[in-house]
């Protein structure tokens, strides 16, 4: 979409307004007519000074991300940048939505930054893999020190405006609806001080202190080392910030350039690109048309005060949506309503909310003990255990009860909801509801759509999902809907790894080293041992080692032993009992896998089940279960998800790896291998 751009001038002041929707990214058109807006401003002597603001929902969003990987076109971002910069009249950037990335870079060159209460500002190159490469990194340690420019930049997090002025980021708060009428009188008495211009470029004040201080990086580092893990982008933000700090001004840009060059081509980098549009395709439904209407959800009922259903009210709560919370006994209402107090209040007592939003939010709930309460709900999401005839037994009463139009939603993480939503005589109002545990902390949510489902019912659904600050994945019905699905895949080859002679410590190194923050048997000793996997009859190294009392790490340990700080050690118990069960099988070939082969055996695996859940249409693109993978079992961003890091690897070698592994690989595999075509790019 081209920019539009407006020049006025405005008793003496010029105003450069540029629109460019959705958000204003500073795409070539946009470089194009800021450089041109500038270059008429910096001509014409009746300007004494200059505004730059935005129309739109928002101020520059940053530079533009589909531009990444393509070569430059002059005016690039820094050409722009440093021109503004040089400007011989003061510049006042005017701030409403966000201004982020470049476009905060773009501001930080401006003389002077104004911004409505509402604003955030921040440089989040981060989260896509990249730094802040317009010189944010060395203009934003000069306004707020290298320490908080290190937390603002590694973190990526928006800062809101009143923090942002108390920072020193931006210089005035504006009226919330007079923005451009407040930069224009900031303009003035800039202009009426008469005071020489101020670049950010030449401050010192800020960065000489810490020339004191080279021990502020290394401190730097070790302190987020965990949360650094894996990731290419904090590591040369921390360089880019050291080199603020040691060099000249313009060498340090030198050296930025040089870490983004590095990054923008970095496979980790196009993996969190690949996953910034990912999540934003993914609320995407291509056949339901834009104009399908939505239902207005105010008023919803949870079925199920457990952690499910506990954890599934606090998302409404926290949107101020009211909740009818239902159980069978008051003593289970109680806990689940006791437990939902307890999250807030710790959630109080780190500071993260006030007491008085706690009570708000605690106010919301309606306990009730009998399914009549749910008749004016808009909304009812069942979260009782996972069984269907409890389930179906549920939906036939709450057919009765419910108000014509309501959405029925099942949080089934298995069960065929067709077959749930056959014993109501409104299949179309059932869809599922799949949160994740901890479901008021996990942020994805597959909605899941039944063969009957109306589209009114899933686009209601997928637009609640953001109301909720989820992110929504569609899926058809099959055992395990998306992210279930592949990823116990990974869990049944890590079982049969360990059979095969690989210990569980191999396979979670291996898991660990490719980026997870534990390994598949670091996982189950967590969760607890009996609470995965119940109900089998078959013997197996996890039921023996329950059998034996050994729960995890709640209980005599698990896979592993544990010390009285849980620090793990291998266990010669578990060892013995894999020997066992592998004699049992009558495995006695014992192989010692790499971790480049543990790998493969673990997640080949689910890229194939990937491959079988795209060709069965039960996800609609290969995107979407990169994005269930990584907000539903934390898979490394930084890898892109199964499917894009299955690219990256190539398919003809991971249908290689299968059939290696005695696994036949998916047709659309073996399609896409055999064509040189991928899932995701
Ligand atoms: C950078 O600046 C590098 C520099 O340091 C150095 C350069 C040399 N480019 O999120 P939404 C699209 S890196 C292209 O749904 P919201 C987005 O894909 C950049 N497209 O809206 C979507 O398209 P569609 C640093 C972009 O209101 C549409 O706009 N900046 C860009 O929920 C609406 O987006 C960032 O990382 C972009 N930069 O949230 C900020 N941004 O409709 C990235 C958005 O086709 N952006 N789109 O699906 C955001 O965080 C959010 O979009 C924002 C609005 C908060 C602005």
């Amino acid at each position: 979409m081209a920019a539009i751009s407006t020049s006025t001038i405005e008793d003496g002041i010029g105003v450069l307004t540029l629109d460019s929707p959705p958000v204003n990214a500073l795409g070539l058109h946009v470089r194009r007519a800021l450089a041109d807006g500038f270059a008429a401003f910096a001509a014409d002597d009746t300007v004494k000074a200059v505004v730059l603001i935005c129309g739109g929902r928002t101020f520059f969003a940053g530079a533009d991300i589909t531009e990444f990987g393509k070569p430059p076109v002059e005016p690039t971002l820094l050409t722009v940048l440093d021109s503004i910069e040089a400007s011989a009249k003061p510049v006042i950037a005017a701030i409403h939505g966000t201004a982020l990335g470049g476009g905060f870079e773009l501001s930080l060159v401006c003389h002077y930054r104004i911004a409505v209460p509402s604003a955030k500002v921040g440089l989040p190159e981060v989260h896509l893999g990249l730094l802040p490469g317009a010189g944010g990194t060395q203009r934003l340690p000069r306004v707020v020190g290298p320490q908080i420019a290190l937390e603002i930049m590694t973190k990526g997090t928006p800062v809101p405006a009143r923090k942002a002025l108390e920072l020193g980021m931006i210089d005035a708060l504006a009226g919330e609806d007079s923005l451009r009428a407040d930069a224009i009188a900031y303009a003035h008495s800039v202009l009426a001080a008469g005071e020489p211009l101020r670049r950010v470029r030449d401050r010192e004040d800020k960065i000489a202190p810490a020339r004191a201080q080279p021990e502020l990086f290394a401190d730097f580092r070790k302190a987020n080392a965990r949360a650094f893990r894996g990731f290419k982008a904090p590591e040369a933000i921390v360089k880019a910030v050291e080199a603020a700090v040691t060099l000249p001004f313009d060498q340090g840009v030198a050296r930025e350039r040089e870490l983004f060059r590095e990054l923008v081509v970095s496979t980790e980098s196009a993996a969190q690109r690949h996953y910034f549009f990912a999540e934003r395709e993914s609320a995407k439904v291509p056949d339901l048309p834009k104009s399908t209407a939505t239902l207005p959800i105010t008023t919803v009922g949870v079925i199920g005060a457990g952690t499910m259903g506990g954890g599934i009210t606090m998302n409404f709560l926290n949107a101020g949506i009211s909740v009818t919370l239902v159980e069978m006994t008051q003593a289970a209402l109680d806990r689940g309503i006791g437990v939902i107090r307890r999250n807030y209040e710790t959630s109080a007592a780190k500071g993260r909310m006030t007491s008085a939003q706690v009570e708000a939010r605690m106010a919301l709930i309606a306990p009730a003990l009998t399914l009549d309460a749910l008749a004016g709900a808009d909304l009812v999401i069942e979260a009782v255990f996972e069984d269907m005839a409890v389930k179906q037994d549920i939906f036939a009463r709450l057919d009765t009860v419910a108000k014509p139009g309501a959405i029925l939603a099942t949080n089934t993480s298995y069960l065929d909801i067709d077959a749930i939503a056959a014993v109501t005589s409104r299949p179309e109002a059932v869809v599922g509801l799949h949160f994740f545990s901890p479901a008021n902390v996990m942020r994805l949510l597959e909605v899941v759509r039944g063969a009957r489902t109306a589209p009114e019912v899933i686009a209601t659904a997928m637009n609640l999902a953001k109301v909720i600050g989820k992110v929504p994945v569609l899926a058809r019905v099959c055992h395990g809907f998306i992210a279930n699905r592949v990823m116990t895949v990974r869990g049944r080859a890590a079982d049969a790894l360990i059979l095969r002679g690989a210990s569980p410590q191999a396979v979670d190194a291996a898991i660990t080293a490719y980026g997870f923050a534990m390994g598949p048997f670091q996982m189950l000793d967590l969760v607890g041992l009996d609470v995965i996997g119940r109900g089998s009859t078959e013997r197996s190294v996890r039921g023996d080692l329950v059998a034996l009392g050994r729960l995890g790490q709640k209980q005599n340990g698990g896979y592993y032993d544990y010390d009285d700080q849980r620090r793990p050690t291998p266990s010669p118990v578990a060892a013995q009992v894999i020997a066992e069960i592998a004699a049992l099988h009558g495995i006695n070939a014992p192989i010692s896998p790499d971790a480049d082969d543990v790998v493969a055996r673990l997640l080949y695996p689910v890229v194939n089940e990937g491959a079988k859940v795209l060709e069965e249409g039960i996800a609609i693109r290969a995107s979407d279960i990169d994005v269930a993978c990584i907000l539903g079992y934390n898979w490394p961003v930084f890898t892109g998800g199964p499917m894009f890091w299955a690219d990256t690897v190539g398919l003809p070698q991971i249908v290689a790896g299968l059939r290696e592994q005695g696994i036949e690989p998916a047709r659309l595999l073996i399609e896409k291998a055999q064509s040189g075509t991928n899932f995701t790019r």
